[in-house]
């Protein structure tokens, strides 16, 4: 079910009681509980719940640009923009999302962002909680008719961690990754998993569709399966960094990830009329039978 009290959240919940609770404000997912009520996305303390910020936490939508390696605002505009609930969207048919509840949002550009970003394009975007409580969204973005673009694209995650120094990644090992600490010179990753002592801020390139990511403390695994995006980002502000940014506590990094499902390397173009679909989805699982989850043995 989904309650859209006109306001500028809508919650969906799965029989089992699992939520999503999306804001209109950037079409950005600012929460997602398990059935236990258990938060699985971090939102910082300090957070700024008002235009033109984006919140910090929960799955900000990086679109036209990821970065700030171009002419538009810090991952472009369409986080800081007021989305729509789209009524046009297509019914949702019992196959295409088995018992699934979800919630279907539309951005179009306004005046002003034709004018520093000038393509015609829909972006509609479908949030669904599966029964499992699975998290799933899926975007969809098309050239209205325009003449071609390109843009980068993230599905900006903010996973909520017990203790970071606890915490690796299983999927990436061996990729190469760009490093935005050293304008994003390009490395290769050592064989093993990722665990984190310090900042990081990559973007693995080519990655697999499937990623691991474990909490040892909460013995609770994400399992972050992808289509249509390329690579993930991953990043972590630690100490120093964080003492900089106002809307992140100082201490907070211990709680969180960023992992996130994105489109950086190669920039996506559409020709009009064509349409690229990027689908993210989310589980998270008890550790000890993940195995059940992942194409491949847990570590
Ligand atoms: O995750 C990559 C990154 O570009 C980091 O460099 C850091 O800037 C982070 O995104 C957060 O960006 P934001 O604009 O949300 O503060």
């Amino acid at each position: 079910t989904k309650d859209w009290n006109g306001g500028d959240q809508v919650v969906i919940r799965s029989p089992r009681g699992a939520s999503v609770l999306v804001s209109l404000h950037g079409g950005q997912v600012v929460s997602w509980r398990n059935e236990r009520g258990e938060e699985l996305l971090f939102t910082s303390s300090k957070a700024i719940f008002k235009p033109p910020k984006a919140m910090r936490g929960g799955i900000p939508i990086c679109f036209p640009q990821f970065g700030n390696c171009g002419t538009l605002e810090q991952h472009g505009f369409a986080r800081n923009r007021i989305w729509t609930v789209d009524d046009e969207a297509p019914p949702l048919n019992h196959n295409d999302n088995n018992g699934k509840a979800s919630v279907d949002l539309l951005l179009k550009p306004s005046e002003d962002d034709l004018k520093c970003w000038p393509h015609c394009f829909e972006f509609r975007l479908r949030v669904s909680l599966s029964m499992d409580g699975d998290l799933s969204l899926v975007s969809r973005v098309r050239n209205v008719n325009g003449k071609p673009f390109s843009f980068s694209f993230a599905y900006h995650t903010y996973l909520s961690v017990s203790d970071i120094s606890e915490v690796r990644i299983e999927g990436l090992e061996t990729l190469d990754y760009l490093d935005n600490l050293s304008q994003r010179e390009r490395f290769t990753e050592q064989g093993d998993a990722i665990t984190f002592e310090s900042e990081v801020d990559r973007v693995y390139v080519g990655s697999p569709s499937v990623i691991a990511v474990l909490d040892h403390e909460k013995k609770r695994t994400f399992i972050v399966r992808k289509e249509g995006l390329p690579d993930v980002v991953v990043w972590n502000p630690w100490d120093k960094k964080s003492k900089t940014m106002a809307d992140f506590g100082d201490e907070e990094y211990k709680q969180m990830l960023c992992v996130d499902a994105a489109a950086v390397e190669r920039a996506i173009t559409l020709k009009p009329g064509e349409e690229w679909t990027g689908k993210l989805e989310l589980s998270a699982v008890a550790s000890t039978n993940c195995s059940d989850h992942l194409d491949y043995p847990c570590s």
